[in-house]
């Protein structure tokens, strides 16, 4: 079962490798912070889904305010099944994904931005589409810091940043 979503993953995340590797232009300003101001968490955005699509992926800027390394390790949402970090390199002129299956570090003072073609946390058997427009809230679990819920607005199929009307959230601890 496993390798089955593995593979579907894989199957649409090959999708993407078509998709223009572009500089992101917006650096607005944090969404989120949350864990007593340990991360800060902005430019959140999924993009829509076509009927039946089996996966979608989730993108934003995650910086570690705080003296201690901590580690995304996965999260939850009642849009899909599963939630994956992936990260896609190039080798060999190929662009590879794969999953993360020990999440990645947040080291003090560091910065990882999810966007297209470049890391990202995959929705793994997504329920209904994800409609333009619309938000939903994914839940992420990090191995120190514990949960942290961020609303996530859904933009266009092929768009490359957050919307600009992205409201400021807060969580506070
Ligand atoms: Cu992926």
């Amino acid at each position: 079962m496993k390798s089955n979503l593995n593979r579907i993953a894989l199957l649409v995340c090959g999708s993407l490798l078509s998709m223009p590797i572009g500089a992101q232009e917006n650096q607005s300003s944090p969404d989120l912070t949350a864990g007593d101001g340990v991360f800060e968490i902005s430019d959140i955005f999924a993009r829509a889904t076509l009927p039946n699509a089996p996966t979608g992926a989730v993108y934003l800027s995650l910086s570690n305010m705080g003296e201690e390394p901590d580690r995304l390790v996965s999260g939850t949402t009642s849009v899909a099944k599963d939630v994956q970090i992936h990260s896609m390199t190039m080798k060999d002129d190929v662009m590879q994904m794969r999953q993360l299956v020990d999440g990645i570090e947040i080291a003090p003072g560091e910065i990882h931005t999810f966007e297209p073609s470049g890391l990202h946390i995959m929705l793994i058997e997504v329920q209904q589409p994800l409609i333009e427009g619309e938000t939903f809230i994914l839940t992420l679990e990090f191995e120190h810091s514990g949960e942290i819920e961020i609303d996530v607005p859904i933009v266009g199929i092929g768009a490359r940043s957050a919307p600009d009307s992205a409201e400021p959230a807060r969580s506070g601890q």
